[in-house]
């Protein structure tokens, strides 16, 4: 991954918590441009489709329960290696296992509710900007 773009969800759990804020303040402090944002709420079938990758494991249905549960804000960030210097920036899946300072370990409550979603490859970041956002939406730095 040598991209410059990533995506990123805030999920609904930390919506509600009002965490939003400090979750974009972090971000920002971290060296990320925010190219695209906004408030958003995924339709069950609209999350089955982000998480297809995911259809049929053990996790799926609470998974897409929970994502559609209630708003999430989604932005595209620009920054040089945005995909692996965002992933490390979020921390572990689990945020019991996410390291200390890392934004699932601060904001999240446990491995379904873990506040943040990032891109895994410049392909998906791709394709899930494309998911979220128009052309006439995003904002290069
Ligand atoms: O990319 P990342 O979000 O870190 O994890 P994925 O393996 O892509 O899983 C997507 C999403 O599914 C994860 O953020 C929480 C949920 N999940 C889960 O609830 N239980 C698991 N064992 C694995 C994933
Ligand atoms: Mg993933």
């Amino acid at each position: 991954n040598t991209g410059r773009i990533t995506l990123t969800m805030i999920k609904p759990y930390a919506v509600k918590q009002h965490h939003v804020g400090a979750i974009l303040s972090r971000i920002e402090k971290e060296g990320f441009h925010i190219r695209a944002l906004k408030m958003t709420q995924l339709p069950a079938e609209k999350a089955e489709i982000f998480y297809e990758e995911h259809t049929g494991k053990s996790f799926f249905p609470d998974l897409i329960e929970f994502m559609s549960s209630g708003p999430v804000v989604v932005a595209i960030l620009e920054k040089e290696n945005a995909v692996d210097d965002f992933r490390k920036l979020i921390g572990n899946t689990d945020p019991a296992q996410a390291e200390e300072g890392t934004i699932r370990r601060t904001y999240a409550k446990d491995k379904t509710r873990n506040a943040i979603h990032g891109s895994d490859s410049d392909e998906s970041a791709k394709r899930e900007t494309r998911f979220f956002f128009s052309s006439m939406e995003e904002f290069p730095y």
